[in-house]
């Protein structure tokens, strides 16, 4: 039997097929087959089951990916390949606009992963209810940025009617994600988006204001129209993968123009004389935080690379 994995927790992957959902574990072979990342099954793979008699399942084949959404695994897997989330049409990142506020640093990992894996990406911005003047001059900022540079960002709050209206147009139609920290709002968006869905939901922490990660697993939810929509669980982190300090800046969309305009035609932006990019941050004409998170990650990348031995 066919069908795409809507729920993983630990060893045991939840399967929906035409004639139901099944619960399965794997075939040990995948383990051993995809060693560099964490997890060999994720949310959004097409999968081969058999039945057992007891009415569960066991995968025996995945379906090759048309892409994948992945970070750097942290903690005890540190530098491993950590997969969110497979063959998906887009994938959003949420974040909220206070408690917690937003974090650009955040958003422009996850943009660039994106950029190299070819996944589609918007950003959501949540909670707009809490908008105050303080918060009103960064967020807006950050939202005519990135949309200058061709993301899509929509504005949502959970506390107001019609508050989720700009996005549930976006995901009528194909697997889409939710990605970001914790308390954002990722699940009690899903509760109002997706009729009939409750999903747990934690109160934010009045010291640090940030959430307690409530959600503990990944798992795509049916949209009535066909369509699904994943829920995560949220990331402390970004942690980039794979990303080759070299290539980084052409992960930077609003780069791309101004590609061989250096001295220097594998120019870093970084300590290289005659820089175009440098210069058009200096004159204003490119983002100066855009620039910041990009000489994070700059650092970030090239240590990631010494850290798997290459
Ligand atoms: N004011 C306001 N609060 C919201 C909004 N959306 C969610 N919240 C609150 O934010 C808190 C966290 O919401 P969750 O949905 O649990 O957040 P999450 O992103 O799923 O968090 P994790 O599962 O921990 O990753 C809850 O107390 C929600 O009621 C919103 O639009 N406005
Ligand atoms: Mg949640
Ligand atoms: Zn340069």
């Amino acid at each position: 039997m066919k069908g795409i994995v809507l729920r993983s927790t630990g060893s045991r992957y939840e399967v929906l097929s035409p004639e139901g959902t099944y619960s399965c574990t794997i075939r040990g072979k995948f383990r051993l087959a995809d060693e560099d990342a964490t997890n060999p099954i994720v949310i959004g793979d097409q999968v081969v089951f058999q039945l057992n008699d007891d009415q569960t399942g066991i995968i025996e084949e995945r379906s090759p990916r048309a892409n994948k959404l992945s970070r750097r695994a942290a903690g005890r897997r540190q530098g491993k390949e950590h997969i969110i989330v497979a063959n998906v049409d887009k994938a959003w990142i949420v974040q909220s606009i206070r408690n917690p506020r937003i974090n650009p640093g955040f958003i422009d990992r996850v943009l660039v992963m994106a950029e190299v894996l070819h996944v589609p990406v918007g950003i959501v911005f949540n909670k707009a209810d809490l908008m105050d003047e303080a918060a009103e001059e960064v967020v807006m900022y950050f939202a005519e940025l990135y949309q200058s540079i061709g993301y899509d960002v929509v504005f949502t709050s959970t506390k107001v009617d019609g508050g989720t209206s700009d996005l549930s147009p976006y995901l009528a139609q194909g697997i889409h994600v939710f990605i970001g920290p914790s308390g954002v709002g990722k699940s009690s968006l899903l509760n109002l988006l997706i009729p009939n869905t409750v999903l747990k939901t934690g109160a934010i922490s009045e010291s640090t204001q940030k959430g307690k990660h409530t959600t503990t697993y990944a798992e795509l939810i049916q949209v009535p129209e066909g369509g699904f929509v994943g829920d995560t669980p949220g990331l402390r982190e970004f942690g980039l993968y794979e990303v080759d300090p070299d290539e980084l800046s052409h992960y930077f969309m609003e780069y791309r123009p101004y590609m061989g305009m250096c001295r220097f035609p594998n120019c870093t932006h970084d300590h290289e004389p005659d820089c175009h990019i440098k210069a058009l941050v200096e004159s204003g004409d490119l983002s100066i935080e855009r620039f910041e998170s990009y000489q994070n990650m700059l650092a970030a990348a090239r240590l990631g690379k010494l850290d798997v031995g290459r």
